[in-house]
């Protein structure tokens, strides 16, 4: 699993020169056997998109905000359950080591009768979604469509309908766009490598040059078969065989086959929304955050999140884990709130139906939809971050000013909705559910703008008030409080930070509001024993924004132990499994366990569905508060002594969490634990303090008796 909220590249990057790459070759039916490994010309052409061709391109699909994702295949068949295993998902053929020929048998019962084109797309269409993503070939190789490439696909089943050429007719009926999943790996095709890990079927002659032919000439069907397509979605790019030169010209095949066509960031190596874009830049066009919202906006590159209903992507039909309707809703508008697009997955059943608790709580976020659509639909970023009360998003209105959407979702018990640190003028505000658009009384306290709502909330999910403002937004967010730790052990330096030039910044240190004539911050603050540090901006004797606080905790050394006897490295144990969180090991087998110097995947058997436990002593030379920082994917926790310092758990794409505990000089127990379910993977650890500059945890500081 993957993907995480930094960026590591601006829109500039992206503008690559479009390559344009030779046409894949024809190939006879059954697996294709292209030119065994024909180089991949590309021409470069003198065109680059401008900016603004870029903003065009993606124009319609950042206006659509809300999309439908669907996994579907052979795998929706056995939904989940193999043996005794019930919690599989699409992966089910890796994660319950099916052979090849077993899993084919599926092939002869995939028949979904109850299948209905349109059914569908009126379903997505009345939730308010835009356009639809779907499987048109997962990792398994199997194809939805009919392929003149090879006769793993929809044609050699007994249902022998092209399901995409139905689909996409559909959506051009009902006014949605038709996208394409395709998955880069593939774990059928006998040219694809590597093979997975516990399979005995030979490489023997595989030409994985041979395979990218193959999956470019899919994609060629795939954009010239189906008309106007709105998106390539990639996936399974992760594999070493995977290439960016490989990626590139697939993303500049797409683009000359299909010039409007958008194209994800898992074309290529690269991550825009998941931190690991770096060096040089990389294909694609949007990020991908992966099963969770990035904490703040992303407004630099575009970005989509995806995510289940439940618990797995492809049918599991145990699976009853599903988000509440509030939830999404209130997910649809975090990610708005924050420039983003929300793709939600369905998982239909082998006989082509949609899960009825899916279809409930997609109609109502169609019903929400249908009322607030406005406050979604072509709005971007609110000017401030996410509030204690809810969201903002905004649009620039036809007549000049700037229209906010206040998605309210905690209700203030007083009717008084603050929104601090906002200069604008306001010039009038509503409910948007209100046809009668009754005016709301809008005062002005200080920094904030106060709007008298009514006693109760409308719509206790997420009730918009619109609020008109004159100019473009003049926010002042709170001043930023920092340290380097927040817990310290005999003295702290405490900086307090304007958010904008031309305010003063004014502070107590014993719990009290900031005034006027509060001291002012003219450089750090030093701390000698607990304290609530409170800030807030002002300009000319007035605040200009809502108060900051921040506490800082006193806190006493934790003890060191002995290292005598330890020797260097650690211990760990190596587990395998299927989670989405992670397991109490203690109360598993490990399938070994040994030493290793650090915190690697040395040990590993397979690349997905494995957790690991490592166990030592982390010597730190000085007394003094150290952090300890666990880069992940997916979740991770790190333990001193029993003591949890870094909850970095779940499914997620790559993120780091951090923590902080007090360390006396010597050795401390550490543990930490980790699991990856599928995708990318990852695990760092590093620590920082007195002596130690942020680093990765050298084996030196490592032992283990
Ligand atoms: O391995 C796939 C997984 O099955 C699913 O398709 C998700 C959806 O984004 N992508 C990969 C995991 O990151």
């Amino acid at each position: 699993m993957n993907r995480t909220m930094e960026y590591a590249q601006s829109l500039g990057l992206l503008l690559a020169v479009l390559a344009v790459a030779c046409g894949a070759a024809a190939a006879p039916a059954a697996e294709t056997q292209a030119v065994a490994g024909a180089p991949i010309a590309t021409q470069v052409p003198a065109t680059a998109e401008t900016p603004e061709q870029f903003a065009q391109r993606l124009r319609w699909w950042r206006e659509a905000r809300f999309g439908m994702f669907i996994h579907w295949g052979l795998y929706a068949i056995p939904a989940g359950q193999w043996g005794t295993g019930t919690d599989h998902g699409e992966w089910i053929r890796e994660t319950a080591h099916i052979p090849i020929e077993e899993y084919d048998r599926f092939v002869a019962q995939f028949n979904p009768v109850r299948f209905d084109a349109n059914a569908w797309v009126r379903v997505a269409q009345e939730a308010g979604m835009r356009y639809i993503v779907i499987t048109s070939k997962h990792h398994d190789g199997f194809c939805l469509f009919d392929s003149a490439l090879t006769d793993y696909d929809v044609m050699s089943t007994p249902f022998r309908r092209d399901i995409m050429k139905e689909l996409s007719d559909a959506c051009r009926r009902q006014g949605l766009r038709m996208c394409w999943y395709h998955s880069i790996m593939d774990w059928h095709h006998p040219d694809y490598l590597p093979r997975r890990s516990w399979e005995s079927r030979s490489a023997e002659g595989a030409d994985f040059g041979r395979y990218v032919q193959h999956l470019r000439g899919q994609v060629e069907e795939l954009l010239t078969k189906y008309g106007d397509i709105g998106v390539m979605w990639f996936d399974g790019q992760w594999e070493d065989t995977w290439t960016h030169e490989y990626g590139q010209p697939l993303y500049d095949l797409c683009r000359q086959l299909q010039p409007n066509v958008i194209i994800n960031d898992r074309v290529d190596k690269g991550h825009l929304a998941r931190g690991r874009a770096g060096k040089g830049h990389f294909a694609g066009d949007y990020g991908t955050p992966e099963q969770m919202i990035p904490s703040a906006a992303i407004l630099d590159v575009p970005w989509e999140t995806c995510m289940t209903l439940n618990r797995h992507w492809g049918y599991n039909r145990l699976d009853e884990d599903w988000k509440s309707s509030t939830e999404l809703i209130r997910m649809l508008v975090d990610i708005a709130s924050k420039g983003g697009n929300f793709l939600l997955n369905v998982g239909p059943t082998a006989e082509g139906e949609f899960p009825p608790a899916c279809v409930e709580r997609l109609q109502a976020m169609g019903a929400w939809l249908a009322v607030n659509g406005e406050s979604i639909y072509a709005t971007s970023a609110g000017p401030f971050p996410p509030q204690a009360w809810g969201r903002c998003t905004q649009t620039a209105p036809e007549g000049g000013g700037t229209r906010l959407y206040l998605h309210v979702f905690d209700w203030p018990m007083d009717g008084q909705l603050a929104i601090g640190g906002l200069f604008n003028e306001a010039r009038g505000a509503y409910l948007l559910a209100d046809a009668q658009r009754k005016p709301l009384a809008v005062a002005r306290a200080e920094d904030a703008l106060v709007v008298k709502l009514p006693a109760t909330a409308p719509d206790a999910v997420d009730t918009v008030v619109v609020l008109d403002i004159a100019g473009a937004p003049d926010v002042t967010e709170p001043p930023a409080i920092s340290a380097e730790h927040m817990v310290f052990v005999d003295k702290l330096e405490v900086t307090v930070r304007p958010p904008r030039e031309n305010t003063e910044i004014r502070y107590t240190i014993d719990g009290s509001a900031p005034t006027a004539s509060s001291p002012l911050v003219e450089g750090p603050i030093s701390l000698t024993k607990t304290t609530t540090v409170r800030a807030r901006c002002f300009r000319a004797g007035r605040p200009v924004s809502a108060p900051a606080v921040a506490v800082f905790t006193q806190v006493a050394l934790r003890p060191a132990s002995s290292a005598e006897g330890a020797q260097p490295g650690l211990k760990y144990e190596y587990y395998e499994g299927d989670w989405d969180r992670l397991p109490d090991f203690t109360r598993l087998t490990p399938v070994k366990t040994g030493r290793c110097p650090d915190f690697d995947f040395s040990q590993r058997n397979q690349a997905e569905h494995f957790g690991f436990r490592y166990s030592g002593l982390v010597t730190v030379p000085q007394d003094g508060m150290y952090r300890f920082t666990v880069a992940s994917d997916d979740g991770s926790r790190l333990y001193i002594g029993d003591t949890l310092v870094v909850d970095n758990d779940g499914l997620h794409s790559l993120q780091a969490t951090a923590g902080e505990v007090p360390l006396a000089a010597g050795a401390h127990t550490i543990r930490v634990e980790f699991f990856e379910r599928t995708g990318d993977d990852a695990l760092e650890v590093r620590y920082a303090g007195p002596g130690v500059k942020d680093q990765r945890i050298p084996t030196a500081a490592l032992s283990s008796r």
